[in-house]
């Protein structure tokens, strides 16, 4: 157990706290939660009026809290950046830890812990994060209600958000994607969605968009390797690997069409097209961070996506999170079936990240450990594996 903080500070104020019988110590590297119970993750459909409600506040508040780890971040878009670090070092290094590797689901788990505590942390009240069942219609009605997550986009505003807490008004997107082949793609400074919409073509995304199906689930939970080499996106091997299938690349380049995961962030975005102007393709170039070079690439300036379809900066949307709430239940189940419940392939020899003990990036940079909460709840793929151990269960 690493209780103590890191800081001379964080310690002094540490053994003040012993010393006094916890006497209120004002240091930010201990953030006061509200209690330590198990948390119960439930349906979204199964939340009480006053519990969406809460859930709804706490997210508006952490957006209006100045982030404890940035001093230009909201600490909401601190969750959209720490996701975009992610994939500005893939697309710098060729592999990365949060996406197309073995520690998808404990990458994501991390986010969604420090998410859930953060969400605890502002409101000082009790929160679960909930999950949003796409094979259940009711929990799908549930999520984009005006009580929730708001509903579809308005065709006669490009699709903008125009209902619910997160509406074009009351939220406001300030990080934008680096991805080349999505620059200039998404550049609305609100919330898009098109459920369900595609575009044919090779592109964007030219494959059929539909959520996943409870015999594509079961499909997944059936599978009893938690993952294998190439350690990638699947190869027509989607059903050797529990996480290939989990995460739905169905090809090993990562293109073409998509299932589970991957095909419900398409589900929620959709695609569209706007008018055409002359100009049938921009040059667009955006700088990652990761390795400080300039993406460039063109774009079709007729083609639009909605805020959960760029990879890198899909969080802005708050649905991300309700989505991934329900990959981290799918993993939970699966780890239920005796035998899997510890199982994460590799233990080691891939490269640093993939690893059953690798500190994720970029929770594990330095600019990140002046909080004890960073740490709290462990950086590896291993810290991960038994949500008990991290304080929650599913309500299946
Ligand atoms: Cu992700």
């Amino acid at each position: 157990m690493h209780l103590l903080p890191n800081s001379l500070p964080g310690r002094l104020c540490a053994i003040l706290l012993v010393t006094v019988f916890f006497t209120a110590c004002n240091s930010k590297d201990d953030i006061e939660l509200p209690d330590n119970n198990i948390r119960i993750r439930k349906n979204a459909k199964d939340l009480s009026s006053q519990e969406m409600a809460d859930y709804v506040d706490a997210i508006l508040t952490l957006k209006a809290t100045p982030s404890p780890y940035s001093d230009t971040l909201s600490y909401y878009d601190q969750f959209v950046r720490w996701h975009q670090m992610a994939v500005e070092k893939k697309l710098c290094t060729t592999f990365g830890v949060a996406h197309a590797n073995p520690a998808f689901p404990a990458w994501h788990r991390k986010l969604l812990i420090l998410y859930e505590d953060a969400l605890r942390e502002v409101s000082g009240l009790d929160v679960a994060l909930p999950y949003w069942d796409w094979t259940d219609q009711a929990s799908t009605d549930a999520v984009f209600s005006p009580q929730l997550m708001g509903g579809n986009g308005d065709p006669n505003e490009e699709y903008a958000v125009m209902d619910g807490p997160f509406r074009k008004d009351n939220w406001t997107v300030n990080l934008f994607t680096i991805r080349t082949n999505y620059i200039g793609l998404n550049p609305h400074p609100w919330l898009v969605r098109n459920f369900g919409a595609t575009l044919p073509g090779p592109d964007y995304p030219g494959y059929p968009v539909s959520l996943p199906t409870i015999a594509d689930i079961n499909g997944c939970l059936d599978i009893e390797t938690y993952d294998v080499e190439p350690w990638g996106c699947g190869d027509g091997r989607q059903q050797e690997s529990f996480r290939f299938c989990l995460e739905g690349f169905l090809q090993l380049t990562c293109d073409g069409a998509q299932a589970m995961h991957n095909i419900g962030h398409d589900w929620v975005a959709g695609f569209f097209e706007v008018p055409v102007d002359t100009v049938k393709m921009l040059p667009v170039q955006a700088v990652n961070s990761f390795c400080d070079s300039i993406m460039t690439g063109t774009v079709p300036n007729n083609i639009r996506v909605g805020s959960m379809e760029p990879l890198d900066v899909s969080p802005n949307d708050p649905a991300f999170f309700m989505h991934h709430c329900n990959v981290d239940r799918i993993w939970y189940e699966w780890q239920q079936i005796p035998g899997n419940e510890r199982k994460y392939e590799p233990v080691s020899g891939a490269p640093n990240g993939y690893n059953l003990t690798d500190e994720m990036y970029p929770f594990d940079l330095p600019q990140f450990q002046n909080r004890g909460s960073m740490n709290r709840h462990g950086l590896t793929p291993e810290s991960m594996l038994s949500t008990t151990d991290l304080g929650y269960d599913y309500e299946l």
